[in-house]
């Protein structure tokens, strides 16, 4: 497209320059009044400016004063600007064009060049924008990022923590939120979760704890019947431990097993993944676990899990009136928000948390202030 900008004694003697040397195809973009520049412009007439423009440079025309070589160039250095703003308003997402303070001019121009540093000035005012934007973010919303608190606790977090010292408040708050199970495991004991989370390897944890360390009188039980490998995994601790295992498959062997155990302190009973969306199973699941009189049921659920399915478990295993829970994994992330996001989900004290595969040592129970220390990176576990 070829812009010019003419000045004229009146309308009719600028459309007749416009026709001899735009072409018949050219159209009037705007037309002002003016006055001729300087002292002597005040005393004389007023000449008129008429921007007119022609998408196509047609044959006939006239091609004085416009050398194609250079509008060639200014065409493409025109789109590649396009192409920058375009990459850093997607790369940015930040609605720049809609905001309402900034009124950004439209690209009306006299020429190529003028376009060009008007689409410099338009970048400039993007890029301005955007840093402005990212600044301006909700420095609370920003801070939960961060520590991958879900956002979906964004509202309350933000009417509890006020206008001031945010940092200082959040971490106020997610202090008072955490809870930490008071007093120790005892009487039978189960561990309910998700397939994979790891509450086999933390029974025998555990087991290795209470009968090694704090010379508790420890048994073992597992209905985990599916996969026979878990059964020997925990059979093999057993042995090691030299304590008393057994299996169970049906109801009866469950009474039949923790009667057997009366003797022990702490009977640690494992159990099959099963998953949380099948309401069935749970179902059948809790029948397992009423038969075994539990003294405590704890929820196991891995600091990995995403926070939209964090609900979906915590909700899936109600059922079985789980008392606490288990946090697994923890050496597996960098950031501990989930800390935060699963105790809050759950509503239920933490009562120990894993940080790795090494049976009996990766297991501990966290104090409240550690878990603040966690959840606001000032400690790792890495
Ligand atoms: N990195 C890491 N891996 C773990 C942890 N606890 C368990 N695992 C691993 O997770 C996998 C599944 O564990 P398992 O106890 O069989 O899970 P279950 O299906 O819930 O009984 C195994 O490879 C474990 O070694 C932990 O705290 N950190
Ligand atoms: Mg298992």
């Amino acid at each position: 497209m070829i812009i010019k900008k003419y000045m004229a004694n009146n309308i009719n003697e600028a459309l007749t320059r416009i026709r001899h040397e735009l072409g018949k195809e050219a159209v009037i973009i705007s037309q002002r009044k003016i006055r001729k520049p300087g002292i002597k412009g005040y005393f004389s007439e007023k000449l008129i400016e008429v921007t007119a423009a022609v998408e196509n440079y047609s044959v006939g025309t006239s091609k004085k004063n416009v050398d194609v070589t250079q509008e060639d160039n200014f065409k493409s250095s025109l789109d590649n600007l396009k192409k920058i703003m375009n990459k850093e308003i997607e790369s940015k997402k930040v609605p720049v064009l809609a905001k309402k303070e900034e009124v950004i001019p439209p690209i009306v121009n006299l020429s190529l060049e003028s376009e060009v540093a008007q689409m410099k000035e338009l970048l400039n005012k993007v890029l301005k924008n955007t840093e402005k934007e990212e600044v301006e973010e909700d420095e609370l919303l920003t801070l939960i990022k961060e520590l991958d608190i879900d956002t979906f606790f964004y509202d309350e977090l933000k009417n509890r923590v006020g206008n001031e010292d945010i940092k200082g408040k959040l971490r106020e708050i997610v202090k008072e939120d955490i809870k930490i199970i008071d007093g120790e495991l005892k009487g039978n004991v189960v561990l309910v979760g998700p397939t994979g989370v790891g509450k086999t390897t933390t029974i025998a944890k555990l087991a290795g704890r209470l009968s090694l360390i704090d010379k508790k009188k420890v048994g073992l039980i597992t209905v985990d019947t599916y996969r026979i490998g878990a059964v020997e995994q925990l059979k093999t601790y057993a042995e090691i431990m030299n304590i008393p295992f057994k299996v169970v498959i049906t109801m009866k062997d469950m009474e039949e097993a923790v009667k057997s155990m009366e003797n022990c302190d702490i009977v640690l009973i494992d159990t099959t993944g099963r998953s949380s969306k099948n309401a069935m199973q749970i179902s059948e699941l809790r029948a397992f676990v009423q038969k075994a009189k539990p003294d405590s049921v704890n929820l196991v659920i891995s600091s990995t899990t995403k926070n939209k399915d964090i609900k979906t478990i915590v909700d899936g295993y109600k059922e079985l009136d789980y008392e606490s829970i288990i946090i697994t994994k923890l050496d597996e992330t960098t950031v501990y928000g989930s800390l935060y996001n699963i105790q809050k989900v759950a509503q239920k004290p933490i009562g120990y948390i894993t940080i790795g595969q090494n049976v009996p040592d990766d297991i501990k129970v966290p104090s409240k202030e550690e878990v603040v220390r966690l959840v606001f990176g000032e400690e790792t576990l890495c």
